[in-house]
């Protein structure tokens, strides 16, 4: 049998130069869940309803800020106290992937104002190290953080080992501004990345349009990340909270497991 025995989210925190993966470790440790919910609703009483019932039980709330129908700025003051109220961060599931001076733009700007209120944004490695310098102009004075995709969850996804470690890589040059990656695996050996894995549901699976899902304790457990993020596996259950809650438990027991020695 595998023997596991991982740094915890304690000691990482302490390894950590990153503001905000500093920050995260710290929130995860202290509130004892690796639950992100990602908020998939497209309205924005429904997205504060969820972030205030749902916010005792997770770490993070992913949010695609575009599906909104009636998006307004008022809206994301009124998120962010409840991530205030309930401590968890935001998280916006952009996905830059522009040249640095476009996404400049598209972070600061436009009708959505992005870094005011998201602490996290990701962005594509695919178009080069410039994309990040861009968003670092506008996120690091604000104490932001940016995550690169590595992976992804979708069948058929162009991604390679080699864009893998190349990403890696990319990430090793911005250490003040890339806390982390969204893979579906641990890709590197150093102990101050973070991992977030989306395509998690209780049992494996896939939708109808390539989604593949992975249980929470495949993610976190065999595949060493460190948060899994579930949207439909909550949105879509009869009761939301009480699924949370599940998520919420499966997630730190596969944690506390990994943690151990066995
Ligand atoms: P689901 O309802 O749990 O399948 O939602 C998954 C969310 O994570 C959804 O918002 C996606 O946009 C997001 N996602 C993903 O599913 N897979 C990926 O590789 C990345 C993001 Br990156």
């Amino acid at each position: 049998m595998k023997t596991y025995k991982r740094l915890s989210y304690a000691e990482r925190a302490a390894l950590c130069t990153n503001h905000m993966a500093q920050q995260l470790f710290s929130l995860l440790s202290e509130k004892e869940t690796n639950l992100a919910l990602s908020a998939d609703v497209t309205s924005c009483a429904a997205l504060l309803e969820l972030a205030d019932k749902l916010g005792p039980e997770i770490c993070v709330l992913k949010t695609h800020v575009d599906i909104l129908t009636d998006f307004t700025l008022v809206f994301t003051q009124e998120l962010v106290k409840l991530a205030k109220k309930h401590q968890f961060l935001i998280f916006e599931d952009r996905k830059f992937a522009d040249i640095g001076n476009t996404v400049r733009h598209q972070y600061q700007q436009g009708i959505y104002h992005i870094a005011d209120w998201a602490d996290i944004v990701n962005a594509h490695s695919l178009s080069g190290p410039g994309v990040i310098s861009g968003l670092a102009e506008v996120g690091l004075p604000k104490q932001r953080g940016l995550l690169l995709l590595a992976e992804m969850s979708s069948a058929g996804n162009l991604i390679n080992s080699d864009y893998i470690q190349k990403t890696v890589r990319m990430a090793e040059q911005f250490p003040e501004f890339v806390l982390g990656f969204i893979a579906q695996r641990k890709i590197s050996n150093d102990p101050w990345w973070l991992y977030m894995t989306p395509g998690v549901q209780l049992a494996e699976g896939k939708d109808t349009l390539g989604q593949q899902y992975v249980t929470p304790t495949k993610a976190l457990l065999e595949n060493e990340s460190d948060i899994i993020i579930v949207g439909r596996g909550i949105l879509q259950a009869k009761d939301p909270l009480l699924e949370a809650k599940k998520y919420r438990q499966a997630g730190w027991n596969a944690y506390c497991a990994g943690s151990k020695t066995k």
